[in-house]
């Protein structure tokens, strides 16, 4: 399957349907002299483009609306631009990214338009409360918003085992908790305020159960836990949170009742892609269902220049989602 942009190397595809047309937010790749480490230095990005199309037909033509935000107009941001994602509410669009402040610690900023393609206006400083990587803003039917966010190693996430507000140095790097009966580290989640640019309560962690045991994935589990690149969305009443495995390079969902969860396991949407990361969001245009994920086809496999993709998937009858290959 053919990447979707082939002019400059995209990821982490967050799309959504606005005004009846799909518009993908991603990532914005770009070659760097940065070494291939561990902590994902070489994920050196600077700005961010946004796409739209009226058509998933692969023939379909895709417009790039060019630069809609960059590093040199958000005062707060040091480097890497990473993983965002949009929301609309109240007649305005939000564009929420990741970067790395001043002190080199991963927050959560907020960028305001009256447009879907933008650009974007950055608020001067990021949500008051924020850590770590990979916003991925759910409106829910009844209009609350809620940020799911986290992911380990490079993304900081297991430096927040004291609280949340406490960054733990000696946890920076390539680490994460492990050992007989540990848990996994979950993704956070909080409810944003009604003007969508503040969280409206203090963040909680997110569990991801084992269906056969009933508690939460394990540690070491690293098949099924989480790392990074949440995503919701909503199938037949049901709250669907996904995310990537990060080093196993899966793409996992688990399902409940409700957007705060407890979420149970419910399989592999993705198997892995070329290229080290995986990254996705899902949504339903005109009655389908299509992941949006990335691999690594277009630059030969290096791990840093990535191109967008899109597939269809399918549940079965009690609401799994079939396993789909990479094309
Ligand atoms: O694009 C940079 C980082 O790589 C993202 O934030 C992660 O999800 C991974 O895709």
């Amino acid at each position: 399957m053919a990447p979707l942009i082939t002019h400059i190397y995209t990821a982490d595809p967050s799309a959504h349907v606005f005004e009846g047309k799909i518009y993908i937010y991603p990532s914005h790749d770009r070659e760097t002299d940065i070494q291939f480490n561990d902590n994902g230095d070489q994920y050196d990005m600077v700005d961010y483009h946004v796409f739209s199309t009226e058509s998933l037909d692969p023939a379909a033509p895709v417009t790039d609306h060019g630069v809609v935000l960059k590093m040199e107009d958000i005062p707060w941001v040091s480097k890497q631009l990473w993983a965002p994602d949009a929301a609309f509410k109240n007649g305005k669009y939000y564009l929420y990214f990741p970067a790395r402040d001043k002190q080199g610690i991963f927050r959560i900023g907020v960028a305001v338009s009256d447009r879907p393609e933008g650009p974007f206006t950055p608020d001067p400083e990021p949500i008051k409360g924020s850590y770590s990587i990979d916003p991925a803003v759910f409106v829910d039917d009844d209009g609350e918003a809620y940020m799911y966010f986290g992911g380990l190693w490079g993304g900081q996430l297991q430096c927040y085992q004291k609280g949340n507000n406490i960054f733990d140095a000696e946890w920076q790097g390539p680490k994460e908790p492990s050992g007989e009966g540990v848990y996994a580290l979950g993704p956070r989640v909080a409810k944003l305020t009604d003007d969508m640019r503040q969280f409206a309560e203090d963040v909680r962690e997110i569990v991801i159960l084992a269906p056969e045991t009933g508690k939460p994935i394990a540690a070491d589990d690293h098949d099924r836990r989480f790392f990074e690149a949440s995503w919701m969305h909503k199938y037949n009443g049901k709250y669907y949170f996904s995310y990537s495995t990060g080093d196993t390079h899966y793409l996992c969902y688990a399902v409940g009742d409700s957007p705060y969860g407890p979420f149970t396991y419910g399989g592999r949407i993705l198997e892995p892609v070329l290229g080290w990361t995986t990254h996705h969001s899902i949504v339903e245009f005109q009655g389908r269902w299509w992941l949006f994920h990335h691999d690594c086809e277009l630059s030969k496999g290096v791990d840093h220049l990535r191109s967008v993709k899109v597939k269809e998937i399918f549940y079965d009858s009690e609401g799994r989602i079939l396993t789909e290959k990479p094309e």
